[in-house]
């Protein structure tokens, strides 16, 4: 496999050092610009601050670049060209040496094949509400792929009863970071339960060096409630997303154009609240990761 290490990660992984992968769909399709280019920015500091090296994760001219430089980090937040893959992907990204920013599926895929433990992001992908044939790849990867990623659920445009009845199905395990319930990304509650509420990142430490001496294949899903401060009540943003909704399948706009699409109209139509919730949950899910990675390295 081709890979590419910025020096930082090189470093990282000749000393040993805790390494937290970041995504970079996020960037490039997930957040506005300029909040994209600032974000991605600041989860790299944020991980650095809380003592682990951030990979970002991408593919430039068919490579897997794992680690950027400020150039590709600004080339994902701006250039509209750029695609999103998933793993079904990955053979004509490479075999045409071409620019694409990884989504949860293909980051974890890339983070894992480079040894590295831990994966910070937002929400992951899952089924779809009204179309339950549209089931994100990003599923299928956490059940065959021993990593951690901390995040804030899943996207909440998704069907969350179904997501979490699959990751059952599918062994996958769900901690819940000072949590009882799976949070449903702009709202810290969902009453879909977590397998087990987990206090501190040694804990989680722990519970990865189980699934391992197990030999389990499987990711562990580390959900951590957006803070406080930023949370969006369940039943203005259910408002929001109906009208969303509906009129996404006016414009009949599917695949991998929705996420993006609904993201955009639920910010418009809830002035910028689900926008400055989506950032304060990456930042804070990168920090939580930093701190599992530390522990992991121990
Ligand atoms: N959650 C967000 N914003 C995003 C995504 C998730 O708040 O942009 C991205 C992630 O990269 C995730 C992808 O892996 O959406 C899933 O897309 P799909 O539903 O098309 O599989
Ligand atoms: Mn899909």
């Amino acid at each position: 496999m081709n890979f590419k290490f910025n020096a930082e990660v090189a470093d990282a992984i000749k000393t040993k050092k805790p390494i937290v992968a970041l995504e970079s769909t996020v960037i490039a399709h997930g957040l506005p610009y300029p909040f994209n280019l600032k974000t991605a920015k600041n989860l790299e500091k944020i991980v650095r601050e809380n003592g682990a090296i951030p990979a970002t994760i991408a593919v430039f001219d068919g490579e897997f670049c794992v680690g950027l430089n400020d150039e590709q980090i600004e080339q994902l937040a701006t250039d509209k060209t750029i695609r999103k893959i998933s793993r079904r992907d990955l053979p004509i990204a490479v075999a045409k040496r071409l620019n694409c920013a990884t989504t949860v599926s293909t980051t974890a895929f890339i983070a894992h094949r480079a040894g590295i433990k831990v994966f910070a992001t937002g929400g992951i992908g899952g089924v779809h509400r009204g179309f339950a044939a549209d089931v994100s790849a990003d599923l299928p990867e956490l059940a065959q792929t021993p990593i951690v990623i901390v995040c804030s659920g899943a996207k909440i445009v998704l069907d969350l009863p179904a997501t979490r009845e699959w990751l059952e199905t599918n062994g996958v395990c769900v901690l819940g970071f000072g949590c009882d319930e799976l949070p449903a990304f702009y709202s810290r509650t969902s009453s879909l339960t977590v397998d087990e509420r987990i206090e501190t990142a040694g804990e989680v430490a722990g519970i990865v060096q189980a699934r391992d001496e197990l030999n389990l294949q499987s990711a562990i899903l580390l959900t951590v409630p957006v803070p406080e401060t930023f949370e969006i009540e369940a039943e203005e943003l259910e408002k929001i997303l109906c009208e969303s909704l509906k009129l996404a399948e006016q414009k009949k706009i599917n695949g991998k154009e929705i996420t993006p699409f609904l993201l955009v109209q639920m910010s418009e139509r809830s002035s910028g609240k689900t926008l400055a919730a989506n950032i304060a949950l990456l930042e804070n899910n990168a920090q939580v990761a930093a701190q599992v990675a530390l522990e992991i390295y121990k």
